[in-house]
């Protein structure tokens, strides 16, 4: 009967307990430790497909209502629908869709987030990275790196599209968002074109340099070259069984990737192949490029044409196939730079 009596006590007091908690900012953790400390990991954030077919008018009619000036950047953004609320499409990637039209700017400025873009639509806009412009063709991939000043123009007659792929949802959850305008509208152009790619992407540096190595120099590395170099791959080299033909975009500096936080690659999927799945502990957004194919995550199939964005989270199990006659090429970037630095990397079948 005692017991009795305590064990009431004992539930009374631990109710008592429990609702005082919140009021001081304060949990049991015994109440979240499984579903904090997963046998392996689960994401919040899941995979998904942006049909180009839903964005492209989206994105037009944007430039149509939203100037730039209004804007600083008119951009979509692509928002993983796991994680709402948050400007990402996974806990560390942002991913969103850049348009320019003829005679606009997108004033230059700098942030501690790093940048990339691959061109999407159009062709002749530029992308000014510390002094240097860079025209933007179709499938060119360029680098604006964290804390460098950057700015967009369009002085051709067509609308430009590009994927933007930042790390800022990372860099925000590490409390290290700094962002300035440039005193101007543009930076001043004060080197040639090609300039940063003659300096560093020819197999040489100039020997008294003292440019940081923590990210690639290089502005732009064009599509003509990595499609050529994918193209030889594919006719002289094995095929990779997760990936195809792969190449990686390379900080020559370092020959590791192209950016602290981000890695990018440009791969292509054989002509009727199915490859095998594979998963890691690095997430990754596709963008198809050329042909289509499907990409099967966790047995799902995501089914893609040129210009589709495809997230796979870590740790989903992902593989390849192109039905087609055509070779299918996709460009990606990930976060896998990060999650090797903090020696988290796994990879498994
Ligand atoms: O072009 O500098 O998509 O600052 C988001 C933030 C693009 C850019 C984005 C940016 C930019």
């Amino acid at each position: 009967m005692a017991s009795d009596v305590q064990e009431t006590r004992r539930h009374e007091d631990r109710e008592r307990l429990f609702s005082a908690l919140p009021g001081h900012h304060l949990g049991a953790l015994w109440d979240v430790y499984a579903e904090s400390l997963t046998s392996e990991p689960v994401t919040r954030e899941v995979p998904y497909l942006w049909s180009w077919s839903h964005m492209r008018p989206l994105l037009y009619e944007a430039a149509r209502l939203v100037p730039t000036d209004e804007a600083e950047r008119r951009v979509l953004m692509l928002l993983n629908p796991g994680l709402r609320g948050k400007s990402a499409i996974t806990p560390t990637l942002y991913a969103g869709l850049q348009i320019i039209l003829p005679g606009e700017v997108a004033r230059s400025h700098r942030h501690t987030p790093n940048a990339i873009r691959l061109v999407m639509e159009g062709q002749g806009a530029f992308t000014a990275v510390n002094g240097e412009r860079t025209v933007m063709n179709p499938g060119d991939f360029v680098t604006t790196p964290t804390w460098v000043w950057h700015d967009h123009g369009n002085e051709s007659d067509q609308a430009v599209v590009w994927l933007d792929g930042l790390d800022l949802p990372l860099v925000t959850t590490l409390s290290s968002v700094f962002y300035q305008k440039y005193p101007e509208r543009q930076q001043p152009v004060m080197r040639p074109l090609g300039d940063s790619t003659l300096r560093y992407g020819r197999g040489f540096r100039p020997a008294y340099d003292s440019a940081a190595t923590h990210f690639s120099p290089i502005v732009s590395y064009p599509y003509r070259d990595a499609r050529e170099l994918l193209t030889r791959m594919a006719h002289n080299d094995g095929v990779n069984p997760h990936d195809g033909h792969i190449l990686q975009y390379l900080n020559p500096l370092t020959g590791g990737a192209v950016l602290p936080t981000m890695d990018a690659f440009l791969q292509w999927i054989p002509p009727h192949s199915t490859l095998t799945a594979h998963r890691h502990t690095s997430a990754s957004v596709y963008l198809g490029v050329e042909g289509h194919g499907t990409i099967e995550i966790n047995g799902e199939a995501f089914d893609w044409e040129p210009h589709d964005v495809i997230v796979v989270p870590s740790w989903w199990h992902h593989r390849h196939v192109n039905p087609g006659d055509e070779p299918a090429i996709l460009f990606s970037f990930t976060d896998r730079p990060v999650i090797k630095a903090l020696s988290l990397y796994r990879e498994s079948e």
